[in-house]
């Protein structure tokens, strides 16, 4: 099979167009949803790879999102802290290879919002099942330096969406099936968080979310 144009269907796909969100992030709505049932089977077979896992807190709790990841390194979380790692700890392997074609998309939607030369080295993949949620932090384990580009599969979610302060006031945003997210400047290193996943059935992924972000992480 030939190597599929993310970025030229990411064009043609365009339907409510770009909306900022604010200072250095713009959402695509839907602007993955062409994509959506090639890359979850993509997620399903790397997971054979290297398992979605919860992972432990330096707290002592168990995240109720399950993870993986895919590229260069992945993130992880024990005890001892975060930290991104050039193998799975799990597997004692390096990580499932990055789709070029994810990596093509992430760069086309970062390109779209203005920040042309995104070079990601890693794809974090979270597993949402029903009631798994995100608590409110900011990601400083990679370069903060570069955006984030988040793609989103399967139930909806409400992201939640604070400022540079953990008590600056909250926004909800809906996150859909097929929706991209490009974060960066300002927003870059804002609070956020997702709220507890809602019942439902979807027909790609059942009773599941997922939500792939590009990083640079080194
Ligand atoms: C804004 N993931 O993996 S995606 C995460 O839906 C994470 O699984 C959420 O927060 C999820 O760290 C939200 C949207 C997102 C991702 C990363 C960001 C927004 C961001 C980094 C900085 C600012
Ligand atoms: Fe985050």
């Amino acid at each position: 099979m030939t190597q599929r144009q993310f970025p030229l269907d990411l064009r043609q796909s365009a339907g409510s167009g770009p909306e900022p969100l604010d200072d250095g992030a713009l959402i695509l709505r839907g602007h993955a949803s062409s994509h959506a049932a090639d890359m979850i089977a993509q997620i399903r077979r790397m997971a054979r790879q290297s398992p979605f896992r919860r992972m432990t807190t330096p707290g002592g709790g168990s995240m109720s999102v399950a993870m993986t990841c895919c590229g260069l390194r992945g993130w992880c979380s024990d005890a001892h802290g975060y930290r991104y790692e050039e193998r799975d700890p799990l597997t004692g392997q390096p990580w499932p290879a990055m789709p070029e074609g994810w990596r093509q998309m992430a760069v086309a939607a970062a390109a779209m919002a203005g920040y042309e030369g995104f070079a990601p080295d890693s794809c974090l993949i979270n597993g949402y099942r029903v009631g798994a949620r995100m608590g409110l932090h900011q990601d400083r384990d990679e370069r903060a330096d570069a955006p984030v580009v988040s793609l989103s599969f399967g139930l909806p979610a409400i992201f939640l969406w604070g400022g540079l302060l953990r008590t600056d006031p909250l926004r909800r945003i809906p996150l859909l099936h097929g929706d991209v997210v490009v974060w960066g400047g300002t927003t870059r290193l804002a609070f956020h968080g997702i709220a507890p996943l809602r019942k439902g059935d979807h027909p790609l992924t059942g009773p599941c979310r997922y939500n792939l972000t590009f990083r640079r992480t080194a």
